[in-house]
């Protein structure tokens, strides 16, 4: 292929090279580099036919990307946000009697509907849409939850870069990002520093508004992140958790009061915004109308709602919140909305045209956006948890949406796919147990991980004394009863604390006033002599947020390639015996490819595949592992 890109180009055609035309054109030349490259698409691409799809890919529609053209002078929140500052926004938000809309397509959504597994590569080739046809969103969640690990881990790429990118599409809407407190995108606490690099170098990379939540509800766990927020000049939006039903006035732990009580520590910490987090679905609709009044009535931030559709009352909680005066609202593009995503946002959009919290959003530019998310969401059924309906009984498991979604797969890969019932039955006891406490990730987790533990091993409330005197609990519920995520309202349980900790003696202050700094220096060092590489400060924070992960994904890209540009139906299903696809290797290198023949199994267990690269054959050899 390289000699016909130097015979076919034209200043070779036209006779006018000199001896200036290969250091003037050496990509013509960098003949290791191409075929480098090309092999190893090519192997990836194989490994997926022989050993992955064996041939069967399905049939996809291709994305419907709108064509759009983008104004000039754009201006939507982030021009609000840089030009009048934090506060300048929320007087904004305070005088738009609107209901502002969130999409949460980027970030909630996939996380709740397909394990997170949305590729940058979809939000791409859609966001200069979103730019033009959703300027008039109050802003996207795009980022952090589990979308950090779960791109290094499982798509192999890079979540910075995801955030740098999407960054340049669309400049003038807000972009909102989870942070776990002083869990930061992961699942335990980290030093201070980390929390606060991390968070300046959010910021500096494109991160908008910080949605700040513990997963106790304990003020003091956010303290760090809400700091840091405040003062690299970015909106800290500061979350009450929600769990339990105010409206029934038999629960006296978490009832409105303690809401109240809790919003308004959360207003003192300076923070813009109150988030009311309903990870769970539990926000009951009257609830959500009587919880927002009060709050209305009691602080003066603006508040924001977050929930998920999983009991199928998402939209009347929505709805019921913007009656009572709710300032935003989180939503989802319909075709990535319902069951345990957040509530459809263009219905939200219709229906509440012609009252007095109209949206102003254009439902026809809505619905072309919506469209481009149907044709894309089949590539990820693999990934869908097979739910069908929403369900009432998640106001008993009080499960987050995200978890209960994961919740089968992981019950099974237990072997415990036929106690399902059991763990979820569990799940609601082992709360109890815990003294009921706010469940939303790592407590969530610690929660599912002890209902696993104890179905395994056939515990109750009653036996686990005597039966688990000596067997190794989770680390999760290690770590919980260490103090390691905070203190619950209410204290640990202390004779279940000691069976787990065995004498050790739990922490009750900040577990980040105990940890030693992260010495990012010797990060550094490790990475640039281990890997060749001049870390930059992200690639440092990814590291010790997530070592090994991090470490995998270097290792992954250095030896199989970088396919983060690769589209969705290929990078899941390879192609087809006779199919061509385009593949983007690097910005605008595009290899047309295309799948001749898959060879029969040779002695050696060997099959061959055959390809046409930009109308040149090449071969190689898989081993079928079947
Ligand atoms: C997360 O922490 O990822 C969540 O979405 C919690 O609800
Ligand atoms: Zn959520």
């Amino acid at each position: 292929p390289f000699l016909i890109n130097v015979l076919n180009h034209e200043e070779f055609l036209n006779g006018k090279c000199d001896t200036g035309f290969i250091s003037h054109n050496p990509e013509l030349f960098d003949i290791t580099a191409k075929v480098d490259i090309e092999l190893k698409v090519l192997n990836f691409i194989g490994e997926k036919v022989v050993n992955e799809t064996i041939g069967n890919k399905p049939d996809f529609d291709i994305p419907r990307v709108p064509k759009v053209n983008r104004p000039r002078n754009q201006y939507g929140t982030k021009q609000i946000l840089d030009e009048k500052g934090p506060e300048g926004l929320v007087e904004w938000i305070k005088d738009s009697k609107s209901l502002l809309i969130t999409d949460t397509t980027l970030r909630d959504a996939h996380q709740s509907l397909m394990a997170t597994r949305m590729r940058t590569a979809d939000m791409h080739r859609i966001s200069k849409a979103i730019s033009v046809l959703g300027k008039d969103l109050f802003s996207l969640e795009m980022w952090g939850g589990a979308t950090f690990d779960v791109a290094y881990r499982f798509l192999k790429e890079s979540p910075w870069e995801r955030l740098e990118v999407l960054r340049k599409k669309i400049p003038n809407v807000l972009f909102q990002m989870l942070l776990r407190g002083a869990n930061a995108v992961g699942y335990r606490n980290y030093p201070d520093n980390v929390i606060r690099e991390f968070v300046r170098e959010a910021a500096e990379k494109g991160i908008d508004v910080f949605r700040i939540f513990d997963s106790l509800n304990w003020i003091k766990g956010m303290e760090v992140a809400i700091d840091e927020v405040l003062k690299v000049g970015k909106v800290a939006e500061a979350c009450i958790c929600y769990t339990g039903d105010i409206l029934d006035k038999s629960k006296t732990k978490y009832n409105l009061d303690y809401y109240i009580k809790t919003a308004k520590e959360i207003e003192k910490t300076g923070a813009h915004i109150l988030g009311i987090k309903d990870m769970s679905s539990l926000l009951k609709p009257q609830a959500a109308y009587e919880l927002v009044k009060a709050l209305k009535s009691e602080i003066s931030i603006p508040i924001h709602l977050h929930t998920h559709d999983t009991s199928g009352n998402g939209i009347a909680t929505v709805l019921m919140a913007a009656h009572a005066g709710v300032d935003i609202v989180d939503t989802a593009f319909n075709s990535m909305a319902g069951l345990t995503s957040q509530p459809a946002l263009n219905s939200v959009v219709a229906a509440l045209e012609h009252t007095d919290r109209c949206t102003g959003l254009n439902l026809d530019d809505l619905q072309v956006i919506s469209d481009y998310w149907s044709t894309i969401r089949p590539i990820y059924s693999q990934f869908e948890s097979g739910l069908k309906s929403g369900t009432a009984e998640i106001y008993k498991y009080e499960i987050p949406g995200g978890q209960y979604s994961n919740l089968k797969p992981q019950v099974e890969s237990f072997g415990l796919g036929h106690r399902f019932d059991d763990v979820k039955e569990m799940y609601r006891v082992v709360n109890e147990m815990l003294g009921d406490i706010v469940k939303v990730t790592p407590t969530s987790k610690v929660v599912g991980d002890m209902a696993i533990f104890m179905v395994q091993n056939d515990l109750t409330p009653e036996n686990i004394y005597d039966k688990a005197k000596d067997m190794a609990f989770p680390d999760s519920v290690v770590s919980y009863f260490q103090g390691m995520m905070g203190q619950p309202m209410g204290g640990f349980p202390e004779r279940l604390q000691k069976l787990v900790l065995r004498g050790e003696e739990p922490i009750t202050c900040r577990p980040g006033e105990l940890l030693p700094p992260e010495d990012f220096e010797k990060i550094e060092e490790y990475l640039s002599e281990k890997y060749n590489i001049i870390p930059q400060r992200k690639d440092l924070l990814s590291y010790s947020l997530y070592p090994k992960v991090f470490e995998d994904y270097l290792k992954y890209v250095e030896e199989h390639g970088d396919f983060s540009r690769m589209g969705s139906d290929i990078f899941f299903y390879g192609l087809r015996e006779g199919e061509t696809g385009e593949v983007e290797v690097e910005e605008g290198k595009v290899l047309v490819i295309k799948l001749l023949e898959i060879g029969r199994l040779d002695d050696r267990g060997y099959r061959t595949l055959y390809f046409e690269v930009n109308d040149s054959r090449r071969a190689i050899k898989i081993l079928d592992k079947a």
